[in-house]
C-alpha cells in the first residue's frame, strides 16, 4: 500500500547509470508456495558516471531478501539497506560480483507484473519495471546485460520450462525436479527477460532466412488450444519475411518461440526470443475466432517479431523515449498488414482509431507528447498517442523522404545503434543523415502535445484561372504547454475537375507536366497555395491518405461530399468524404431532433454504394459503417450521449427502411461458398452480409430476423456466427436474444476466448447491457475478477462501447465503474488505471453529465492507499 505522493520523473533528470551489469546469472527455483531467486551479477562503475563515489543502488518491489553477497562474502547487515523498493550498498569496488538471494510469491502476484501464475504455468511480465518484482536490479533500459538462466520445479507439473536464448544444459535433479539452462549471447535490458515454466505442448516449425540459416519456431499453448496455433505460426513466418524483403533484417538467434497465456495486462511481449502473448491475440480457429481476431493476431504477431530489431537490438534510453520502439514498430506493423491486405482498408481502420480515440487523448487531460518530458507511472505511458501518433510521426518521415530514402535512414539508424539503448532524437538523426534532409523543426511532433488544427480556405478566380488555397495550422494548448509553434506538416492533395477527372497541380502556371497529386510541405502558421491553369472551381480532395494526424476544417457542401464519394481517386478519402456527410447528418439530428427530415441525398449515397457490385467491396463494406458514436463525441463540445445515441440511431434505421431491398439483395449476393477462407475478398463478403443483417435487425425485419436465426445455426464460422448473434442482441427481438445467448454459451463455455466475446457483445449493447444486465454478467461463474480479459469484456465494453448506457443521466453508470475501479486497485493497478479512461474525459460533456463524472472521479481519488497508477490518471484529469 502506498503511503506516500508519488514522485514525477522527469526527462530532465536523465543521467547514465553509475553501474553497469555485464553478465547476469539466474536461478529460479519454483515451488508451489513461492520462487527463491539467485542473482550473480557481474557489475562496474560506469565510465560515463561522473558520479564516482555513488553507492550501488538497485530498485526492487515486493521482494523478501535473503542474503546479499559480494564477491563471494556475505554481507552482514549493517553493509547494506534493505529500503523495500532499493537495495543500497553503500561501499563497493570499481569491478565485483554481487549475488543476492530474493524469495518471492508468484501464486499470489495478482499484478501480473514480474513472476506470476496463470492457469497453473509460471510466466513473467517485465516491461517496463517488472523485473525488480524478481529481484533486486538496476530496472532501467539504459542497462544491458548477457543474460543465462537456470530454472528448477517439479517435472510432472511443469515439464516445459523456457526462458530467452537458447538452451545450453538440462537435466534431472532430486524429488521428481529437474532444470533447463537458458542462454542469451545479445546483452538485453532487463524489461526483456522471460521466464516460462509449465504443463504446455509445443507445436514447431522452421523459417530458412536469407542467409540460409534455419531457425526453429515454436509455439507453447496449453493442450486444448493445440488446434489453434496454425495462424500465429503462418503470421510468424510471413512476418520473418517481409522485414527480410522490406528492411533488411534477419532473425538473430537460432529459436523463437511464442507463448499463449491467459491472464496478460496488455496484448503480448516482445521479450527476446520468448514472445509471451494474451491468448486472445495469438489463439484462433475458424470456429472460435472472427475475422477481426485474425486480422489482430496477424499483426500483433508481426508487431512483437519486429520488435527484434525495433526495440531490442536497439532499444531504449530511457522510457521517455518509448515510442522510439512502439511508434516505429506499430508503424512497420500497419506496413505490413497494408501488404498483406488491403492498403487502404488498413488506412481507413488505422485513422479510425486514430482519430476517435488519440485525438481524444490528445484533448484531454492525460495528453502528453509522443517523446513525454515528465511521468509518475510509466504504465500509464502505453498510450495511443505513443503508439498511434507515434506510428504517424514516422510515417510521415516515411513521406517526407520517400521511401528509398526513408530505408536508407532506417539501415543506418540499425547499423548505427545496434546493441544501444538510444533516443528518438538518434532515430531522426539517422534519418536526417541518410538523407540530407533537415528534421529540426520536424522534431516539434515528439516535442509538443495536442492534434494541430489546419483551418482551411479557397477561392477561384475564374479570370486567371488560378485557384488559390489557404492552410493556417494552429496547435491547442494542453496541459503544461501554451503557445506552440508550428510544425512541420506534409499535406498530401488533388483537386478534381468538375467532371470528376484529376486536375494537374500547377503551383506555376505553363508547368504542363504537373503531378494531379502532390505533397505540400506546411511549416509557416500560414500558407497559401495558388494553383494555375484551372478552368472552373475544383473539388479539393485535402489531406489524403491522412498524410498528417491533423484536424482539418474546411466548409464542404454536402455536394461536394457527395462528390468526392463517388470521384475521388483516393479509396481514403472517398470514404472520409462518405464520413464527413454521414456525421453531418446525424449532428444535424441532434441539434434538431424534431425536424426529422433525413437527406434522402445520403440515403441515395448508400442505395449506390449498396448496389455497385463493380465497387471495391471491402471499400464498400467500411463506406457502410456510420460514424462511430466514440466518433461523434469526439467532434461534439458538451456532449450529450443520449441525444447522440439516439440521432445515429435514427439515421441507421432510416437508412434500413428506405434500403431495405437492397439490403436483403447484398445479404443474397454475398452468400459464401466454398470453405472458409481469410482473404480480403471473403472477409469484406462476410462483412457486408453482417452489416446488412444487422441494419435490418434495427427496424426489426422479420425476414432479417429469420435470416439471422438461420445464419447462427448454420455458421461454420465465428464471424458470422458472431455477426448473427450480435444482430440479434441489438435487436427488439427479446426471446430470440436469450434464445440465442444461450445457446452460445452452452456451446462455447470451455473457451474462454469465445466466452470474453460473449460477454462483450451482451456488455456493449444497448439492448442487453443496461446496469441491471452488467451486474449478472459480474456474477456469472465465468466471470474472474482475477482475469484482464474478462474485466475488460464486460466493465471496459460497458464503458467504452454502451455509451448511451454508461452515459446514463442518473450517473449510475459512472458510480457503477468507480466502484470497479477502486476494488481492482488494490489487486491490479495497472488494469484500474485503464479502465478510468472513460472518466478523465469529463469535461468533454454537457453539465449535468460531467459534473456526475466528476464526482465519481473524486470518489475514486479519495479511497484509501490509492496506487500510483491509479493516483496519477485521477489526479491529472481532475487538475484545473
Ligand atoms: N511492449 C509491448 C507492450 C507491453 C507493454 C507493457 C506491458 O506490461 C505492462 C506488456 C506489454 C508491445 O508493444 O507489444
Ligand atoms: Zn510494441
Amino acid at each position: 500500500m502506498r503511503t506516500s505522493q508519488p514522485q514525477t520523473i522527469y526527462l530532465s533528470d536523465y543521467k547514465v547509470p553509475a553501474y553497469l551489469v555485464d553478465t547476469v546469472d539466474l536461478r529460479f527455483e519454483l515451488f508451489e508456495d513461492g520462487a527463491r531467486v539467485h542473482s550473480t551479477l557481474e557489475l562496474r562503475r560506469n565510465p560515463e558516471s561522473d558520479e564516482t563515489a555513488a553507492p550501488l543502488e538497485l530498485d526492487g518491489d515486493s521482494l523478501t531478501l535473503e542474503s546479499v553477497a559480494l564477491n563471494g562474502a556475505e554481507l552482514a547487515a549493517g553493509d547494506y539497506e534493505d529500503r523495500g523498493d532499493q537495495l543500497v550498498v553503500r561501499s563497493v569496488p570499481e569491478q565485483f560480483t554481487l549475488t543476492v538471494v530474493t524469495w518471492i510469491e508468484p501464486q499470489n502476484n495478482t499484478r501480473l507484473e514480474g513472476l506470476y501464475k496463470s492457469s497453473g504455468m509460471f510466466c513473467t511480465q517485465c516491461e517496463a519495471e517488472g523485473f525488480r518484482c524478481i529481484t533486486f536490479f538496476p530496472d532501467r533500459p539504459d542497462v544491458m546485460a548477457r543474460f543465462r538462466t537456470r530454472i528448477e520445479a517439479n517435472k510432472d507439473a511443469y515439464p516445459v520450462l523456457l526462458s530467452n536464448g537458447n538452451d545450453v544444459e538440462k537435466g534431472e535433479l532430486e524429488n521428481g525436479r529437474h532444470f533447463v539452462t537458458w542462454e542469451d549471447p545479445f546483452p538485453k535490458p532487463c524489461y526483456l527477460f522471460a521466464l516460462v515454466a509449465g504443463d504446455l505442448v509445443e507445436k514447431r516449425d522452421t523459417f530458412s532466412t536469407c542467409s540460409g540459416r534455419d531457425i526453429d519456431l515454436r509455439m507453447y499453448v496449453e493442450p486444448r488450444n493445440a488446434e489453434k496455433c496454425d495462424h500465429a505460426m503462418d503470421s510468424l513466418k510471413r512476418s520473418m519475411r517481409w522485414d527480410e524483403e522490406v528492411y533488411g533484417r534477419e532473425y538473430d538467434l537460432d529459436i523463437f518461440m511464442i507463448v499463449a497465456v491467459d491472464d496478460f495486462n496488455m496484448g503480448a511481449m516482445e521479450n527476446k526470443g520468448l514472445n509471451i502473448f494474451n491468448s486472445s491475440c495469438v489463439l484462433a480457429s475458424q470456429e472460435t475466432a472472427t475475422d477481426l481476431a485474425f486480422q489482430r493476431i496477424e499483426a500483433i504477431v508481426a508487431h512483437e517479431y519486429f520488435h527484434n530489431w525495433s526495440g531490442n537490438r536497439v532499444t531504449c534510453r530511457d522510457w521517455f523515449q518509448l515510442s522510439l520502439k512502439e511508434g516505429f514498430t506499430v508503424f512497420r506493423d500497419s506496413q505490413f498488414s497494408a501488404d498483406m491486405g488491403s492498403p487502404t482498408v488498413k488506412r481507413i481502420e488505422d485513422v479510425t482509431l486514430l482519430r476517435t480515440a488519440q485525438f481524444a487523448e490528445d484533448g484531454g487531460p492525460m495528453s502528453h507528447p509522443v517523446r513525454p518530458a515528465s511521468y509518475m507511472e510509466i504504465s500509464n505511458f502505453y498510450t495511443l498517442t505513443i503508439y498511434e501518433k507515434g506510428a504517424e510521426v514516422v510515417r510521415m518521415i516515411h513521406t517526407l523522404l520517400g521511401p528509398d530514402m526513408f530505408r536508407k535512414g532506417s539501415d543506418l539508424y540499425f547499423e548505427r545503434h545496434d546493441g544501444q539503448a538510444v533516443t528518438t532524437d538518434d532515430f531522426v538523426k539517422a534519418m536526417e543523415d541518410a538523407s540530407g534532409r533537415d528534421l529540426s523543426q520536424f522534431r516539434l511532433w515528439y516535442e509538443q502535445a495536442g492534434t494541430p488544427v489546419l483551418a482551411i480556405s479557397d477561392d477561384f478566380d475564374a479570370e486567371t484561372g488560378v485557384y488559390r488555397l489557404t492552410i493556417e495550422q494552429s496547435i491547442p494548448d494542453t496541459p503544461g504547454q501554451t503557445n506552440k509553434k508550428p510544425q512541420h506538416i506534409p499535406f498530401a492533395l488533388g483537386l478534381l475537375g468538375q467532371d470528376g477527372q484529376p486536375l494537374p497541380l500547377q503551383l506555376e502556371s505553363g508547368d504542363s507536366g504537373a503531378p494531379t497529386e502532390r505533397v505540400l510541405e506546411l511549416t509557416e502558421a500560414v500558407h497559401t497555395f495558388e494553383f494555375h491553369g484551372v478552368e472552373s472551381r475544383p473539388v479539393p480532395s485535402l489531406l489524403r491518405h491522412f498524410s498528417a494526424p491533423v484536424r482539418v476544417r474546411y466548409n464542404w457542401t454536402r455536394e461536394q461530399l457527395l462528390f468526392l464519394m463517388s470521384h475521388d481517386p483516393d479509396g481514403f478519402n472517398r470514404w472520409d468524404a462518405g464520413q464527413r456527410l454521414a456525421v453531418d447528418v446525424i449532428q444535424s439530428l441532434v441539434n434538431a431532433p424534431d425536424d426529422a427530415e433525413i437527406d434522402p441525398r445520403l440515403v441515395e449515397a448508400y442505395r449506390k454504394l449498396i448496389s455497385d457490385a463493380d465497387l471495391d467491396q471491402a471499400l464498400v463494406a467500411k463506406m457502410l459503417q456510420l460514424p462511430s458514436e466514440a466518433y461523434l463525441i469526439e467532434l461534439t463540445d458538451k456532449a450529450d450521449v443520449p441525444a447522440i445515441h439516439r440521432a445515429r440511431e435514427a439515421v441507421l434505421r432510416h437508412l434500413a427502411g428506405a434500403l431495405k431491398g437492397e439490403l436483403l439483395g447484398c445479404y443474397q449476393r454475398h452468400q459464401g461458398s466454398g470453405p472458409y477462407e481469410v482473404t480480403p475478398e471473403a472477409i469484406a463478403r462476410r462483412s457486408l452480409r453482417n452489416t446488412a443483417l444487422a441494419w435490418l435487425l434495427m427496424i426489426d425485419d422479420e425476414e432479417g430476423r429469420s435470416l439471422a436465426v438461420s445464419q447462427l445455426n448454420a455458421a461454420d464460422n465465428m464471424t458470422d456466427r458472431m455477426g448473427a448473434l450480435r444482430a440479434l442482441v441489438n435487436s427488439g427481438f427479446e426471446s430470440d436474444r436469450q434464445e440465442a445467448l444461450d445457446d452460445f454459451y452452452n456451446r462455447f463455455q470451455d473457451d474462454p476466448q469465445v466466452v470474453e466475446q460473449w460477454f462483450s457483445v451482451q456488455a456493449a449493447s444497448d439492448q442487453a447491457g443496461q446496469l441491471s444486465d452488467i451486474h449478472k454478467l459480474l456474477e456469472h461463474p465465468a466471470f474472474d475478477w482475477k482475469n484482464p480479459n474478462k474485466i475488460r469484456s464486460v466493465v471496459g465494453a460497458f464503458a467504452g462501447q454502451n455509451l448511451a448506457a454508461f452515459h446514463n443521466p442518473d450517473g449510475s453508470g459512472y458510480q457503477f465503474l468507480a466502484d470497479q475501479v477502486c476494488r481492482l486497485d488494490d489487486s491490479n493497478p495497472q488494469i484500474a488505471a485503464r479502465l478510468v479512461t472513460p472518466l478523465t474525459r469529463w469535461r468533454k460533456f454537457a453539465p449535468s453529465y460531467s459534473d456526475r463524472m466528476k464526482s465519481a472521479l473524486e470518489r475514486i481519488r479519495d479511497k484509501a492507499g490509492l496506487s500510483r497508477d491509479v493516483y496519477e490518471v485521477v489526479h491529472k484529469s481532475l487538475a484545473d
